[in-house]
């Protein structure tokens, strides 16, 4: 039999492909050298730092599975949730980010846009010249964005929109507004469409407040009678497939990152357990603390197999959004149990900001809800199984 790596249980390295190696490679360097030394501030002060876009660019992390004509590197759906588990190691904030812009704004662009759009917005997106954000969820429609009110009505040369977007990430520094309105001309149907910064009408306050994920910012989208060309509508989608295409690729990339931000804490937690001394040894050398680490590497070794076999259905096209759900649900509940534990085994450390676990779960608890919450995937995959839906 061959050697046991416990940070690598399952041998995950063995299963990429050399350019996914390389690629994980360097999001790892860059996450470490360029986001771990301003998170801790960031977080603290809530900083907001819109030139993380053009660095990402820079590096190639933003719109990995994107062909390169449009600026991006034709890489694999597991490159893409290798990049999110690096970014995420460091912060959900910093993960957030890159998967708003690189699945919920470079992509349906690219899936359901012209080819003048694509031209028009791909390139600069990619490079991170331009910063983009996804308006689906309203004050008075989450789990149920149809039930959103926003609304385009025909106008002689284009549409007027009309509504107010909540908990946008990027909204308040985005240049490109992806959003979801129903449409009269389409028979009151949910469809796509592009705005601009300085639109007239057009405005993005930023959400105060936050507890959790406080390097990203969030905010609101209010469209108070936008006024769009025949150009600014998405063509090539209708419907609530529309936005979900785009989040099965968002959610999927989350089921890596999360994992990345558990084995942050996992890591931390088993160092902190060698390093500390009570009652005369460490505390890794106690049974309740080596029982956590065990549960922590389970879980954490499982959850990244799921997301890889998934990431390989996706680039050969056989995957189905319930096995998305499974990993989105399953990764994001277990990242927030081992950053709980990790937290708890850190004692009264576990509360500082120098140890970052807390910072850790404070943005887990976010990522948990946004994109469809660990019981809207339960009911998901209830009705996947059962036939029957449990909405309402
Ligand atoms: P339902 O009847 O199930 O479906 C309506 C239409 O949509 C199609 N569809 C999908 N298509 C592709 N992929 C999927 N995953 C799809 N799920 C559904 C479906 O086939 C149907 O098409 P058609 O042609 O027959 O009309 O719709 P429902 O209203 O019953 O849906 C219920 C539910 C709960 C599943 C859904 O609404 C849901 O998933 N709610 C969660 C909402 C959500 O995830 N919001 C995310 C907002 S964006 C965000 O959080 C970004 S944070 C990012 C960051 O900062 O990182
Ligand atoms: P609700 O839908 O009101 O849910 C509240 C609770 O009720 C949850 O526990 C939920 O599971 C439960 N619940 C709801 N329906 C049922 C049911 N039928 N049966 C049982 N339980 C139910 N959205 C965007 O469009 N774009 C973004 O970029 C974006 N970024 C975000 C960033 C942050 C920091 C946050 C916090 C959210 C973001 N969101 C974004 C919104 C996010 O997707 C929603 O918050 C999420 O979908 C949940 O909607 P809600 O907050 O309205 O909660």
């Amino acid at each position: 039999l061959a050697g046991f790596d416990w940070s690598d249980p399952f041998r995950m390295t063995d299963q990429l492909h050399e350019d996914e190696r390389m690629i994980q490679e360097s999001a790892a360097a860059y996450a470490q050298e360029k986001l771990q030394t301003r998170v801790i501030d960031a977080y603290e002060n809530e900083t907001v730092a819109p030139e993380i876009f053009k660095e990402m660019g820079d590096m190639g992390l933003l719109g990995i599975t994107l062909p390169e004509e449009y600026g991006g590197l034709g890489g694999s759906y597991v490159a893409y949730g290798l990049v999110a588990r690096e970014i995420e190691r460091v912060d959900s904030g910093y993960r957030s980010m890159m998967s708003v812009q690189s699945s919920l704004v470079i992509y349906p662009i690219y899936a359901y846009g012209t080819e003048a759009q694509r031209q028009k917005y791909l390139p600069k997106l990619c490079s991170g010249e331009s910063i983009g954000c996804f308006g689906l969820t309203e004050p008075d429609a989450g789990s149920d964005p149809a039930g959103m009110k926003t609304r385009a009505e025909k106008t002689p040369t284009g549409y007027k929109l009309t509504g107010s977007k909540m908990w946008i990430s990027n909204s308040p520094i985005a240049d490109v507004f992806v959003i979801w309105a129903k449409s009269e001309a389409h028979g009151g149907k949910i469809r796509g469409f592009v705005l601009e910064k300085g639109m007239t009408g057009l405005s993005a306050p930023k959400v105060g407040n936050k507890l959790s994920l406080r390097a990203s910012v969030t905010g609101e989208i209010v469209m108070d009678g936008v006024e769009v060309g025949e150009d600014a509508l998405l063509p090539n989608v209708q419907g609530l497939k529309g936005p979900f295409g785009c989040l099965n690729r968002a959610r999927y990339g989350i089921s890596w990152g999360v994992m990345g931000a558990a084995e942050f804490c996992w890591h931390a937690a088993r160092q902190y357990g060698l390093d500390r001394h009570q009652f005369g040894k460490p505390l890794a050398g106690t049974q309740l603390f080596q029982k956590k680490l065990a549960d922590m590497q389970t879980e954490i070794a499982l959850g990244l197999q799921g997301s890889l076999q998934v990431g390989r259905l996706m680039d050969s096209a056989q995957a189905a959004p319930e096995m998305i759900s499974i990993m989105k649900r399953n990764n994001c509940g277990k990242a927030l149990d081992v950053a709980r534990m990790s937290r708890d085994m850190h004692g009264g450390n576990g509360i500082s900001g120098e140890f970052q676990v807390i910072r850790h779960m404070m943005n887990l608890e976010t990522v948990n809800t946004y994109e469809g919450t660990h019981d809207i995937h339960a009911l998901i995959l209830g009705r996947a199984q059962t036939g029957v839906q449990a909405f309402f």
